[in-house]
């Protein structure tokens, strides 16, 4: 059932697509080059449904949810870096890694989240170096007693909030440390689940606090060679039905006049509302953007993602104008009941096929059509390349990459659970 196809098939499949596909000006060679050149930031916590290590007792609480209870997820720093690396084994190209504050090792001490240090990363580091990732990071501003009530720097509480000041302001010096070391920058993505169950009566204070305690986070300057500053924002959480504080307009404004990355979670927004189509607007005002890849099914529900009208709509964003360097791809799935390393390579490989069948479209005609007013012939060029092999050319991809074509690497999967993760208690 999981095979890759032969050699023979894929040189043949892929000779015979290479001269369809130029036909129409596009040159798939160029398309792999190009593609392999595009990173997609792996999220550590699809390996253990936003666990951490810290033991604390909430679960990951604050408007994030992960469901369901497949055996086998990581337990320790070691078990999940050994998921990622069978998972990133199995996905063309070289990414990165992003990892969130309460993945922390803190060598058995107890190190509250205000009072980490790039120190606590260090297994991290060492871990990415060696297999010559990038890194990404986030402060974790949920499941801690802390913001146990649902609001974390917006808190009316100056002393819950300068906690969590503290706690963002720290993981953006652990971003530049982690950003040196690896020689690429670390972007570091704040999000906060702050916002009301029920309809609040002072919505303008508490953004107003929210302001104040983000100009606090980011007084410090951090070279932006090593760290890039991202905020995230949401239209509704769990508890936080009414009114979240960090809503996109917020952030829009708050990320334009401080000349910050926005985090654009395809989650995030009204069911039919779309990020493919924001990412157009919004840098004509930012430099750059940082995307939480994920797929809501009726609500915010982090399903891995597929390969989705939506998907290949925002990788089209990115490809057609040249997006590459202003838009960090990552991905914000997290589900808990199939195989993890599953979910972790499926959505990164559907990411990546996305960005390639992106690659193979002859945009420079579909411009010209448009420009002219030919909406029809744009409109069946558009569609008769959707019968176009990309999938050979996706094949020729994996191969050279050194990673399986086709569905082999879901039985390397299924061996490793047999063999490791069955084994875990
Ligand atoms: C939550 C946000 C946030 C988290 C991760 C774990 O709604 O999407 O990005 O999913 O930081
Ligand atoms: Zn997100």
């Amino acid at each position: 059932m999981f095979v890759s196809p032969s050699e023979k098939q894929i040189q043949g499949a892929y000779d015979l697509a290479r001269e369809r596909y130029a036909a129409l000006g596009v040159d798939t060679e160029a398309a792999m080059a190009r593609l392999a050149k595009i990173p997609i930031s792996l999220h550590c916590w699809q390996g253990d449904d936003v666990g951490g290590f810290e033991n604390l007792s909430a679960a990951s609480g604050g408007g994030i949810q992960a469901t369901g209870n497949y055996p086998g997820k990581a337990r320790t720093p070691e078990q999940l870096r050994a998921d990622a690396e069978k998972a990133l084994g199995l996905i063309p190209g070289k990414h990165r890694f992003n990892v969130h504050a309460m993945y922390a090792e803190t060598g058995g001490k107890k190190v509250d989240r205000d009072a980490l240090q790039p120190e606590h990363f260090q297994g991290w580091i060492d871990w990415a170096k060696s297999l010559g990732l990038g890194m990404d990071f986030n402060p974790s501003c949920f499941g801690h007693p802390l913001a146990d009530d649902g609001f974390t720097l917006s808190h009316y509480d100056p002393a819950v909030r300068k906690f969590w000041i503290d706690h963002c302001a720290a993981s953006r010096v652990i971003g530049a440390a982690i950003g040196k070391a690896l020689g690429t920058p670390c972007v570091t993505n704040l999000w906060i689940p702050d916002g009301f169950k029920d309809i609040p009566v002072n919505r303008y204070r508490s953004r107003e606090i929210l302001r104040e305690a983000l100009d606090a986070v980011f007084a410090a300057p951090v070279d932006r060679a090593h760290n890039l500053d991202a905020v995230e924002s949401k239209l509704f959480g769990i508890g936080s039905e009414s009114c979240v504080i960090g809503s996109h307009e917020f952030y829009l404004g708050y990320a334009v006049r401080n000349n910050l990355l926005l985090c654009l979670d395809a989650g995030h927004f009204h069911p039919t509302e779309v990020i493919s189509d924001k990412l157009s607007s919004v840098l004509l005002y930012l430099d750059e953007v940082l995307l939480h890849v994920s797929r809501g099914v009726r609500w915010d529900s982090d399903h891995v993602i597929v390969l989705s009208d939506e998907i290949r709509a925002i990788a089209e964003e990115i490809v057609r104008n040249n997006f590459e360097s202003r838009v960090h791809i990552g991905l914000d799935y997290f589900d808990a009941s199939i195989n993890r390393i599953a979910a972790w390579v499926t959505g990164t490989r559907v990411m990546v096929r996305a960005l390639l069948i992106a690659l193979l479209e002859p945009t420079d005609t579909l411009k010209q059509l448009e420009a002219e007013g030919r909406y029809g012939e744009r409109l069946a060029l558009l569609e008769e390349l959707k019968a176009l092999p990309f999938g050979a050319v996706w094949d020729q991809y994996c191969v050279r990459q050194g990673v399986p074509a086709g569905g082999a690497w879901m039985a390397d999967i299924l061996n490793y659970e047999a063999e490791v993760l069955s084994k875990r208690g």
